[in-house]
């Protein structure tokens, strides 16, 4: 029997209401309330470079890339990235888009000076985004000129110099010299001198 139009017009609704629930998973599965977050710097922070960012993970665990255990991934820093990512899509491998391949949960970022955008995102084994994209809140820090840093240091060290109380340390009593031996090379005159002076004989 050849299917009538009304027929073909439930199979089609039928299959597109089918087709979500049936749609393979877009990456892999991230955990139930996954959630990667800034350790530091904080969000609005000035700091001076190279950066050190840490990273923090909840709900999931932290392994190098190239390992499939259930429930972990490694992290990605994006620097001032705009595009959104969507789930299952691959992290792309640029300036802007650092792997931390190996694990790290720490890295030292150089910027240059002015404001930039951070923010994290975990990656499956093969470098996709989860499904949900477990993706940090995106941050702002300033990164201060490193002369000016510097200088700034300096000048808050010379002005605490400058506080100090001055202390002049007391150089410690030179150690007690012992006594020169009692001179044993005096000649006969002089000791006849000595006693001639002492007994008052000339
Ligand atoms: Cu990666």
């Amino acid at each position: 029997m050849l299917p009538t139009p009304a027929r073909l017009c439930l199979i089609l609704t039928a299959s597109l209401v089918l087709a979500p629930s049936l749609a393979p998973a877009k990456g892999t599965k991230a955990a139930k309330d996954a959630r990667v977050y800034f350790i530091s710097p904080a969000d609005g922070e000035t700091v001076t470079g190279p950066v050190i960012a840490r990273f923090g993970l909840r709900n999931m665990g932290v392994t190098h890339a190239g390992d499939d255990f259930a429930g972990s991934g490694h992290h990605h820093l994006l620097v001032d990235v705009d595009e959104t990512m969507q789930a299952g899509e691959e992290i792309p491998r640029d300036k802007k888009h650092v792997h931390y391949a190996a694990g790290e949960t720490e890295a030292r970022i150089e910027l240059s000076p002015g404001k930039h955008t951070l923010q994290l995102v975990l990656g499956d084994t093969r470098h996709l985004n989860f499904d949900p994209p477990v993706i940090s809140e995106k941050i702002m820090i300033t990164v201060s000129k490193p002369n000016g840093g510097e200088q700034e240091a300096r000048a808050t060290r010379s002005v605490s110099a400058r506080n100090r109380p001055q202390i002049r340390s007391v150089p410690a009593e030179p150690p007690a010299q012992p006594e020169p031996p009692p001179e044993t090379t005096k000649s006969p005159e002089s000791s006849d001198f000595i006693s001639r002076v002492f007994s008052g004989t000339k």
